[in-house]
């Protein structure tokens, strides 16, 4: 049989202010299409569909819009909560979905309560997935325990209560199915993309690869947002994100995971890139070199750090030169030399001083010297 594995959508994750929407609508459309091509019969969604827990309408409709049409696609369409989504809105909206033969659970709970999903391919296979929805710390370790236990303590208690509920789920597994694992947590070892923002990763709350089951012909992970392999006794694999989700995963080829499974092999998984979303992209340089890179950077989303001393407007001249520029920094040049001993102030006239201050902040502007010197006059005036 054949699985799709995508995860950590993040629709609703605007840019510094400026939505993505029209480019999760593209590569979700894109999943859908490769999923419909590729005939896949099971397509596993491991969390983090939404960047908040409270999103937006439009980003609302982008999801649903997008599980219906890899349901369009697909027979089987399964996806869990990640930390980032409304866990509890999940299992609440489970039942509609269920209507529209989509399986949605929020919360990590029995095999006989939704924990376990049982199905059988248009061929005949049976598959069993084991659903591992996000479990947070908190719900793993109680506050009383948190205040007895040091840090490697409680994270140890973590990975050994997710040790015991991947156990008590993957106990379904059948030697005549395709036994599958679906999980949305951090594997440690595991490289992040950059995006990520949860304390959940800094924080090493986690499992280790090896507590992963033998028995799963595939692990599908989500929370990272990098496609990876993972070193476990079973294929195991991170899908990562389908668009960049911010700067840190500029280097980051975007992909969706086309894995091949029988009983009895272990899975073959292939990763097949996806080209809808744009790339984030950082020019660094002086307004000189960024201009002369400004050709080529086609659609891509930037980020701009210019070495250039400061002035004002100098942000505004960036982003007429690349519309497209949604971060400008300004990295003041290292001063040259040793720095100058700081001269006593008496006797020195206030004009003086600014001209002083604005120089050792790299500020090369006459006019915003001309303008304190106004302002200087007219509080004075003010005060006379
Ligand atoms: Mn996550």
């Amino acid at each position: 049989m054949k699985i799709l594995h995508t995860s950590d959508w993040h629709v609703g994750k605007q840019l510094r202010g400026m939505s993505r929407l029209d480019e999760h609508r593209a590569v979700l459309a894109e999943i859908a299409g490769i999923a419909r091509t590729e005939q896949v019969d099971i397509v596993l969604v491991t969390g983090d569909l939404f960047e908040s827990a409270a999103p937006a309408p439009d980003a609302q409709r982008v999801v649903w819009e997008a599980l219906l049409a890899l349901r369009d696609a697909c027979p089987q369409v399964i996806a869990i909560g990640g930390n980032h989504d409304n866990q509890y809105a999940f299992d609440a909206w489970a039942p509609v979905f269920h209507a529209a033969g989509i399986t949605v659970l929020g919360h990590a709970t029995r095999a006989d309560a939704g924990g376990v999903v049982e199905c059988t391919t248009a061929s005949g296979e049976p598959a069993v997935i084991a659903l591992v929805p996000f479990v947070s710390q908190r719900f793993a370790v109680r506050a009383e325990q948190l205040l007895e236990l040091d840090m490697a303590q409680s994270t140890g208690l973590y990975a050994e209560r997710m040790r015991v509920l991947i156990d008590a789920l993957c106990r379904a597994f059948r030697p005549d199915a395709v036994n599958v694992l679906a999980a949305h947590c951090y594997v440690r070892g595991a490289k992040l993309g950059g995006g990520e923002r949860d304390a959940q990763v800094a924080n090493e709350y986690g499992i280790e690869g090896v507590q992963l089951p033998v028995g799963a012909h595939y692990v599908a992970l989500g929370h990272l947002h990098r496609a990876q392999r993972i070193e476990a006794p079973a294929p195991a694999w991170y899908a990562g994100s389908p668009i960049q989700v911010d700067f840190g995963e500029e280097r980051d080829v975007k992909h969706v995971l086309l894995v091949e499974a029988a009983p009895g092999t272990p899975a073959r998984v292939e990763t097949r890139p996806l080209r809808s979303a744009w790339t984030l992209r950082t020019l660094e340089g002086t307004l000189d070199e960024v201009r002369a890179q400004a050709p080529e950077v086609g659609d891509a989303w930037l980020r701009v750090v210019l070495h250039e001393p400061t002035r004002a407007g100098l942000a505004d001249e960036v982003r007429a030169l690349l519309p497209r520029a949604v971060d400008v920094r300004v990295e003041r040049p290292e001063p040259e030399g040793q720095p100058e001993p700081s001269r006593s102030r008496r006797g020195r006239s206030a004009r003086e001083l600014f001209a002083e201050y604005a120089a050792s902040e790299g500020v090369d502007d006459e006019r915003l010297l001309q303008l304190f010197a106004r302002l200087y006059d007219d509080a004075l005036a003010e005060v006379r």
